[in-house]
C-alpha cells in the first residue's frame, strides 16, 4: 500500500506531538486549497463527513488503475493479489483498534449497518421482555435498529440519561441494569455534545449485570486511541468516512466467541459454505457477515486513512484538536448570546451552539457566504434535541487539518451574523 504521505506531517524526532505541524497536515488534503464564494475553505464539518488525504485518494486510484478485480473468487493474478491486500486491510484495522485477531473484524459499509448487523444477528437471541439499554445523546443509527427489535421481538428499550452539561450519568444507568438486560448500545463521544462517554464503567457495570455492550465509535477512533481488548468491548462499531477514509466502508468489530454464536445478517456470495436447495451452511466469522461482494476499493482507501492517521499519530491529533477546542470554546463564548451546548468532563472537538433569537439554519446559510462550512440542524439526534428542548443547533466539528485562523474566522463570520440579526 502507499506510504502515508501523513508522515510528512512528522518532524525527525520522537515526540510526535511536539512535531505535529497543521500547515503541513493541510499539503495533505488538496480540498483545501478551495474557496468558496471567492473565500478560502473553512471546513469545520469533519463530524458529518472529513476530508480525504492524497494518501487515500492515490490508494483507490491505484487498485483501479493497476491491479483491480473481484476478491476471494478468482485463480489469477489480480484476484489473488487484491484478496491479500483486502485482507491486510482486516489486518490494519485489527491493530488499529487493538483486536485480539483479524477475524473479529467485519467489514460493513458503514457503522450504521455494523448496528443493524448487531441488532438483527444478536438480537435474533433475544425475545418479548429482554432488556437493550442506549442513550439520551445517541445518533439515529443507534436508536432504530433497537427500535425495529423491539417491534420485532417486543424488547424492552430504556434510556440512559445524562445531565445538562452532557455527562453520562453512571449511578441513573446503573439503576436501569437488570437481570433481563441483554445489551446495552452507547456512543463512545456523542456527534453533538462531543461527550466522552466512561466507557470502562459501563462496560464493567453492564458486564456485572450478564449484558453485553455495543459501542457505536464513529465520532471516538477520530479523536483518539481505541483499544477494544482493554475497554472489554464486545462489539465496536465505525464508520470510514469520518476517519478521512472514503464513504461506503465500515467495521465492526466483535469478540470471537459472540461472533461464532451469530446468525447471518444477509445471505448471497460470500457467506457460504456449501449451498444446496435442501439445506445451506454458512462460513465462519467475519466472513458469515460479508454477504456479497464486498466494498473492495473502499476497504484499501480505509486502509490507507488507518495507515495516514497512525503515521501522525493519535497523541499528536488529540493534542492538536484538545488545544482546537479549548481555544474554540474561549472564541465563541466570548460572542454574546451564544450558548454551548455539551461542557463534559471529557469532551472531544465537538462544539454545537445556539444563537439568541437567530435560526440555526440562518446562522449555516450566513457563515457560509463567509467560506465557512458547519453543520446545523437536529445531527441525526432528535431525542437529544428534544432533551434540551431546541429543534436544531448549529455545529462546528474539527479534524486534524483544522487551524486555530480557521476558528478566528468562524468567530468573525458568527459576529456577523449577530450584526445582521442586530
Ligand atoms: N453514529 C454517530 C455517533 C455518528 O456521528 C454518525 C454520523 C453515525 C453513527 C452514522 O454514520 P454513518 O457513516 O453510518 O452514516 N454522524 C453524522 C453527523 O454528526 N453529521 O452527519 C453525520
Amino acid at each position: 500500500m502507499a506510504a502515508a504521505s501523513g508522515a510528512a506531517a512528522i518532524a525527525a524526532g520522537s515526540n510526535s506531538t511536539l512535531a505535529f505541524d497543521v500547515e503541513r497536515v493541510r499539503e495533505d488534503f488538496p480540498i483545501l486549497k478551495q474557496e468558496v464564494y471567492g473565500k478560502p475553505l473553512v471546513y469545520l464539518d469533519s463530524g458529518a463527513s472529513a476530508q480525504k488525504p492524497t494518501a487515500v485518494i492515490d490508494a483507490m486510484r491505484e487498485v483501479q488503475e493497476t491491479c483491480y478485480a473481484n476478491v476471494h473468487r478468482g485463480a489469477y493474478y489480480f484476484s489473488q493479489h487484491l484478496t491479500d491486500r483486502y485482507e491486510s486491510v482486516r489486518k490494519t484495522v485489527a491493530g488499529f483498534l487493538n483486536a485480539g485477531s483479524d477475524q473479529e473484524v467485519v467489514i460493513t459499509r458503514s457503522v450504521t449497518e455494523a448496528i443493524n448487523l448487531v441488532a438483527y444477528s444478536f438480537g435474533a437471541g433475544l425475545s418479548a421482555g429482554d432488556e437493550v439499554i442506549v442513550t439520551e445523546m445517541e445518533h439515529h443509527a443507534n436508536i432504530v435498529p433497537w427500535q425495529l427489535l423491539r417491534d420485532r421481538t417486543g424488547i424492552v428499550l430504556k434510556v440512559a440519561p445524562i445531565d445538562d452539561d452532557g455527562n453520562f450519568l453512571l449511578d441513573a444507568y446503573e439503576a436501569l441494569l437488570t437481570p433481563r438486560t441483554r445489551l446495552v448500545a452507547v456512543t463512545h463521544v456523542s456527534n453533538v455534545l462531543g461527550t466522552v462517554t466512561p466507557l470502562k464503567e459501563i462496560i464493567r457495570l453492564a458486564h456485572e449485570a450478564g449484558a453485553k455492550v455495543l459501542v457505536d465509535g464513529a465520532q471516538a477512533v477520530v479523536h483518539g486511541k481505541v483499544d477494544v481488548q482493554d475497554l472489554d468491548a464486545d462489539f465496536y462499531g465505525f464508520t470510514g468516512h469520518k476517519l478521512y477514509g472514503p464513504t461506503a466502508i465500515g467495521v465492526l468489530y466483535g469478540k470471537a466467541d459472540l461472533l461464532k454464536e451469530m446468525p447471518p445478517f444477509q445471505g448471497g456470495g460470500d457467506m457460504i459454505r456449501s449451498v444446496s436447495f435442501a439445506e445451506t451452511t454458512y462460513a465462519d466469522p467475519p466472513l458469515r457477515f460479508e454477504a456479497g461482494t464486498p466494498p473492495i476499493v473502499e476497504a484499501i482507501g480505509l486502509g490507507a486513512a488507518i495507515d495516514y492517521v497512525n503515521a501522525i499519530g493519535h497523541e499528536a491529533i488529540a493534542a492538536h484538536e484538545a488545544g482546537l477546542l479549548a481555544y474554540a470554546t474561549q472564541r465563541l463564548q466570548q460572542i454574546e448570546g451564544l450558548r454551548i451546548y455539551g461542557s463534559a468532563k471529557e469532551k472531544a472537538a465537538i462544539l454545537s451552539f445556539t444563537m439568541e433569537g437567530i435560526h440555526p439554519h440562518d446562522i449555516g446559510t450566513i457563515i457560509d457566504r463567509e467560506g465557512v462550512a458547519i453543520r446545523v440542524g437536529h445531527h441525526c439526534a432528535q431525542p437529544l434535541m428534544q432533551r434540551f428542548g431546541v429543534p436544531a443547533t448549529a455545529r462546528a466539528s474539527f479534524g486534524l487539518y483544522n487551524t486555530r485562523a480557521e476558528v478566528d474566522a468562524l468567530a468573525r463570520a458568527l459576529e456577523k451574523v449577530k450584526e445582521l440579526f442586530g
